[in-house]
């Protein structure tokens, strides 16, 4: 199924009148701090944030999967489910494909279907943390770090068959995201760890074509419980000024210990040009992969901020981060759990915006805690939904992406057209 433009200006005339009076008291109000409104809608429309090929469908838990039907059954259809969300809200116009899960079969073909959606390709991703059916080595004790030389090189490989791939859609840059690590004291050789681990992705680095870019992806824990061997942003980072300029520091959001102070992290990467990619989720506890937004938005604020910041004042090889959803939707829509995590990212992105970076600048230099600490809460209690709204509007998509997708009945369609047990491929 496809939504058209003129379904969307049926579904948009309906709340024209509401977002009209919302839109103009919000203009007047930021035009008299002396925001420029058309700059920062511009901005707005501009961030585009990729949907990973793996959460078009239902997320399990190790306990159980409930799938809610109409599901992906293959990468067109993927595809065409990231078409559907980037028509409504004109933000989602790229996908991060998962290798071996989604292997373009017909890469050309797959390439004009994206392109007549108004999709690119972001970031392959590669796999070496599960074992596949025909697979001669297996990962159970670690892939780019093994003790095992076959084991490594199997590894290097598949890294360098996902860079592959990835040439054939346009993709520019790899996401190497390890398992490897240990469960108990005393596996591992944390030292040997990491030369093997760093030696393997030298071997991958060598296989980078000269626009691409490595992103290293960091993670606490699990599937191993006692080590990882990129445990942080240090060990990324460690890691990608070992490499070379092409590679850099993936920050997942779920990927930190409790209480972490995340917008830190973004603001040394930034410093030193370092932060290549950025995965979006929220969490409570661990890697939970909730819905962007859900549980700390003050949080996504605090990062956006020094992102924002970043961005203005960037490091001389300092590149915009590739943005990417990685969340997993156990109990909603998974469409409409990525269009409600899309949203979130704007409004955090957009109230970051409004920071006014030189009063902050000068309370700062005066100590004057209190009034930081305002001047950020002024923009993070500023209701931006309007901006975000009138931005989807000049680009064509919907003023309520939600709303549009329910009064459209795109699931029941889906189901329809893919029935109720389709199982999508991913976690
Ligand atoms: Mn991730």
């Amino acid at each position: 199924m496809r939504i058209h433009a003129d379904q969307v200006g049926e579904q948009n005339r309906r709340h024209e009148a509401r977002h009209r009076e919302a839109f103009d008291f919000l203009t007047a109000r930021l035009a008299a701090d002396g925001h420029d409104v058309d700059a920062l809608i511009t901005k707005i429309g501009a961030l585009q944030i990729a949907v990973p090929s793996w959460a078009l469908g239902a997320g399990g838990t190790r306990f159980a999967r409930f799938p809610g039907g109409g599901e992906p059954r293959s990468l067109e259809e993927k595809i065409m489910d990231v078409g559907l969300l980037h028509a409504l809200n004109r933000s989602s116009g790229a996908i991060s494909l998962h290798i071996p899960w989604d292997i373009p079969k017909n890469a050309s073909e797959i390439k004009t279907l994206a392109s007549e959606l108004g999709l690119v390709f972001d970031a392959v991703n590669s796999n070496t943390f599960q074992d596949q059916p025909d697979q001669t080595v297996s990962y159970k004790y670690g892939s780019l770090a093994h003790a095992e030389k076959a084991v490594r090189k199997h590894a290097v490989d598949h890294n360098i068959e996902v860079i592959e791939y990835g040439k054939q859609l346009g993709s520019t840059a790899l996401t190497v995201w390890l398992a490897d690590g240990s469960c108990f004291p005393g596996q591992l050789n944390f030292r040997k760890a990491f030369q093997r681990t760093y030696a393997s992705l030298q071997e991958i680095y060598a296989a980078l074509p000269g626009d691409w870019k490595m992103f290293i992806e960091y993670k606490p824990y699990e599937p191993n419980f006692y080590s990882t061997v990129i445990q942080d942003w240090g060990t990324s980072f460690l890691l990608a000024n070992k490499l070379g300029e092409k590679a850099y520091t993936l920050v997942d959001l779920g990927h930190h210990l409790p209480n972490t102070n995340i917008e830190q992290i973004v603001a040394t990467l930034m410093m030193e040009g370092k932060l290549g990619g950025f995965h979006f989720n929220d969490s409570k506890y661990g890697d939970d992969d909730l819905t962007v937004g859900s549980i700390k938005p003050y949080q996504l604020f605090l990062i956006f901020s020094e992102l924002v910041y970043g961005m203005e004042n960037p490091a001389s090889s300092n590149p915009t981060p590739a943005w990417m959803i990685d969340a997993s939707h156990n109990v909603k829509d998974p469409l409409e759990d990525l269009l409600q995590s899309v949203e979130a990212i704007k409004v955090a992105y957009a109230q970051a915006l409004l920071v006014d970076r030189d009063e902050l600048e000068a309370a700062r230099e005066n100590n004057d805690t209190v009034m930081a600490q305002e001047i950020l809460q002024n923009a993070y209690r500023t209701d931006v939904r309007p901006l975000l709204a009138e931005s989807r509007l000049r680009a064509g998509g919907a003023l309520d992406p939600l709303r549009a997708f329910r009064a459209l009945g795109v699931r029941k369609q889906l189901i329809g057209e893919r029935g109720m047990k389709t199982v999508s491929t991913g976690l």
